[in-house]
């Protein structure tokens, strides 16, 4: 249950936005593998302890992604840690881990720990511009950035990140491939708002992360779990 080499499908929750209890209920209850928290801006630690508190009610499995040092509190399943690849600025690399490590490595338990070597393929998403992401990435480019994350630094997740865009095929499938024989899972989330959408990016991403379209068209949304899950 709280292995992600096991996991399919997960709904990404944003703590600056808002979300009934009915359809967090709905979301919790879908059959996805888990609830991520995190986001870009925003996040305080108040919004992320509210939502942890909501989707807790769950048995469902409840990550933090963490984006800031504020944001970090006790509680979570797992703790994600994101480092940019493609950022131009070495705080998103290894700069705010180092931080993190000194202030709080003494009380973290690192089995909870998940680095995700990060690629934001999206130029113009909010992560992109935080990060100051490199831009124009190619599908060698990407292809690149997955064997890093795979062969060369051996890291559990690569996470794939178009936020707000549907990503590009090609670059998915190569990653796919890259990624086959190693022990990183292929995390893939960007623009994904039906059924058909999942299945598609689901036949080569070990897992895929459904954000925004949970609030704008959470219908939708909710049927992303089953389209993958079927299909495995
Ligand atoms: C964002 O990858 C996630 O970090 C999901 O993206 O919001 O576009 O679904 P969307």
């Amino acid at each position: 249950m709280y292995d992600v080499r096991e996991w399919r499908h997960v709904f990404k929750l944003d703590p600056n936005k808002e979300i009934d209890d009915e359809l967090l209920e709905r979301v919790c209850e879908s059959n996805t593998d888990a609830v991520v928290v995190g986001g870009s801006d925003g996040v305080t630690l108040e919004n992320v302890l509210d939502l942890l508190v909501r989707v807790r009610r769950y048995p469902v499995p409840c990550v933090l992604e963490v984006s800031s040092i504020e944001m970090v509190t006790p509680g979570f399943d797992l703790y994600f840690i994101p480092t940019v690849l493609n950022s131009t600025d070495s705080n998103w690399i290894t700069g705010l881990h180092f931080e993190a490590m000194k202030e709080y490595g003494e009380l973290m338990n690192p089995d909870e720990l998940i680095v995700e070597g990060y690629c934001i393929a999206n130029p113009d998403s909010k992560a992109a511009i935080l990060t100051q992401a490199k831009k124009e990435l190619d599908t060698e480019d990407i292809a690149a950035y997955a064997r890093m994350t795979g062969h060369l630094l051996k890291l559990p997740v690569f996470y794939l990140e178009y936020s707000g865009m549907y990503g590009d095929i090609t670059a998915v499938q190569k990653t796919a491939d890259i990624l086959r024989d190693t022990n990183t899972t292929f995390i893939y989330g960007g623009g994904i708002r039906t059924a058909e959408q999942a299945e598609e990016i689901g036949q080569y991403a070990d897992v895929i992360v459904v954000g925004n379209s949970i609030y704008d068209m959470p219908e939708e949304a909710l049927k992303t779990v089953e389209a993958v899950k079927n299909n495995v």
